[in-house]
């Protein structure tokens, strides 16, 4: 076997991609990320035993950790280096720790050097080093969830916000994965890795909301203008500023795609008339819009997928993303990038092809729910609104990712989506109508903004006055893909949530094991046919 993968829901088989990943990654990219994977927990080691948190380990573990995320980063070059700094950075807390390498974990001691070097030593500490597939299988769920926790904690920091908790618990989780921990261990730190999934999504809000303010009630263009554009994707605000700044008076257009379509919620971003809508849908339908949009692309974060000729020379990356062949716009050492290669080629481009027009209704995270209390607290009393659906999470290219469009068409009347993610494009350009001018599907956000979800839900449960948050007529009907979505769900469970439904398909790296202790203590469910979960959801089940 050649590679080893199996952190995402395209996973092949549900079981592993073992020849090349489903998503395009190779088996070089695989391996060499199992090795980096390794050597974090080597400088976690060493980390836990050092006198204080270092911030520079630990901020370097969240950038590496988000560099392995699904459809974040496909390019050897720049995991080599990553490989070749994490032993720096481990070998300088084994000197802080005054430690010996006599009876540490191989991911402490180990060192070598160059590309063949680090392809045969990752033969070795891949996910199947763990024998135990039960053991195997809660360590990798430790490692998911932390993926999508480094994701948000570096979000925060790219916006100041840093906290030497995170890294501290990331430092912890990492080390723990390569202790000859028991299962209940084992559930103890998935449950504490929920826990400070909260308190990252929490710290994400407030730096996202302290910079750009609170997400309003927004009205967002899907058609194009006549000058030429820049697309701007993924999930980093900090990037949209920029570019908004650096294209102010230069005749080029900005449009979002994606995960970045909730930039247009932000009061921040509002300001700036070549700010123009949005263009296209979810990550997976990428290939096709960035051709027809015509003019240079910028990758923020996940998800690039392997890039078509078509746009191979208008295409860029920044933060974590990478891809062989296509130019990285790097950070300056005072967090700035220089877009202006990026605007000079859009100024040479055609404009955008519509491919779309008309427009759809975002920005309900929740400071815009709250200032909508009254009304829906009075919606749910006179029951107008029943029930609300959470829907959030990722979207993907499965088939029977349809069963979300089919649910959000066929949920009755008096059901209100409440969504956050790429998940939405699904049903966000459904015509599904309002209850008393309260729109049917609430986006919040991306999935960054998921913490809204669970706010409006503590808040509800605070207003109607329950002590249980699974008193509340919401049901959770979530999709997922990618490892951000793995740290919402653990984030949730964490909150007590229960009955969850998670689809398309429950996570291959889920033993038969373990899926039973989530079933048995959190009532997760697989979906089952559209007809059945909504008769089961408006029962509360
Ligand atoms: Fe396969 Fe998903 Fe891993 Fe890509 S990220 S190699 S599709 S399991
Ligand atoms: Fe989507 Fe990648 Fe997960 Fe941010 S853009 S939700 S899949």
């Amino acid at each position: 076997m050649s590679m080893f993968c199996y952190q995402c829901q395209e996973t092949a088989k549900n079981e592993g991609c073992t020849i090349r990943g489903v998503c395009g990654k190779t088996e070089s990219t695989a391996n060499l990320q199992d090795l980096l994977i390794h050597l974090l927990k080597g400088i976690s080691i060493w980390g836990e035993k050092a006198e204080g948190t270092d911030a520079k380990a630990g901020r370097f573990i969240m950038e590496s950790l988000f560099a392995t995320i699904t459809n974040a980063n496909f390019d050897d070059a720049r995991f080599v280096a990553l490989i070749d700094e994490a032993q720096v950075i481990r070998d300088g807390l084994k000197a802080k720790a005054g430690g010996s390498d006599e009876g540490m974990h191989d991911s402490a001691t180990w060192s070598g050097s160059g590309l063949e070097t680090y392809l045969e030593k990752a033969k070795s500490v891949g996910v199947l080093a763990t024998e135990n597939e039960d053991v195997r299988s809660l360590r990798e769920l430790v490692i998911y969830g932390l993926k999508g926790l480094a994701a948000y904690a570096e979000h925060a920091a790219i916006l100041g916000a840093e906290d030497d908790a995170l890294y501290a618990f990331a430092m912890e989780a990492l080390a723990a994965t390569t202790k000859e921990l028991s299962v209940d261990e084992l559930i103890a730190m998935v449950m504490k890795t929920g826990e400070f999934g909260v308190t990252a999504m929490a710290q994400l809000d407030k730096a996202n909301t302290d910079t750009y303010g609170n997400p309003e009630l927004t009205t967002v263009n899907l058609g194009v203008s006549d000058k030429p554009g820049i697309l701007i994707s993924g999930h980093d605000l900090k990037d949209m500023e920029m570019l908004m700044e650096q294209t102010q008076g230069t005749g080029v257009d900005v449009y979002t795609h994606s995960e970045m379509l909730p930039a247009h919620y932000y009061p921040a971003f509002k300001k700036y008339d070549n700010f123009v809508g949005n263009y296209g849908n979810a990550w997976w339908k990428q290939g096709a819009e960035f051709t027809s949009f015509n003019g240079p692309i910028l990758m923020t974060t996940n998800c690039i997928v392997p890039v078509k000729d078509a746009y191979k020379d208008r295409i860029f990356t920044s933060n974590a993303v990478g891809y062989p062949g296509v130019k990285h716009i790097p950070t300056g050492p005072d967090g700035q990038k220089d877009f202006s290669e990026i605007i000079e080629l859009a100024k040479t481009c055609p404009p955008p092809t519509e491919i779309e027009t008309g427009t759809i209704v975002g920005g309900f995270a929740h400071n815009q729910v709250m200032a909508l209390a009254d009304k829906v607290v009075d919606a749910v009393k006179s029951g107008a609104i029943k029930r609300f659906v959470v829907m959030a999470g990722c979207d993907g290219r499965q088939k029977g990712r349809g069963y979300y469009t089919e649910v959000a068409e066929a949920l009755p009347e008096g059901t209100v989506i409440l969504t956050a993610g790429c998940a939405k494009y699904r049903y966000n350009k459904l015509d599904l109508g309002d209850i008393g001018g309260i729109p049917r599907v609430l986006d919040a956000g991306q999935c960054n903004d998921s913490y809204s979800l669970a706010v409006i839900a503590m808040k509800l449960q605070e207003v109607f006055g329950l002590d249980d948050i699974n008193d509340l007529p919401i049901s959770y009907d979530i999709a997922w893909y990618e490892q951000k979505a793995v740290i919402v769900l653990l984030a949730l469970l964490f909150l007590g949530v229960k009955g969850i439904r998670l689809g398309p398909t429950l996570p291959g790296f889920l033993s038969a094991n373990v899926a039973k202790v989530l079933v048995e203590n959190f009532d997760i469910k697989p979906i089952g046919t559209v007809e059945d979960d909504i008769a089961a959801m408006m029962e509360g089940k």
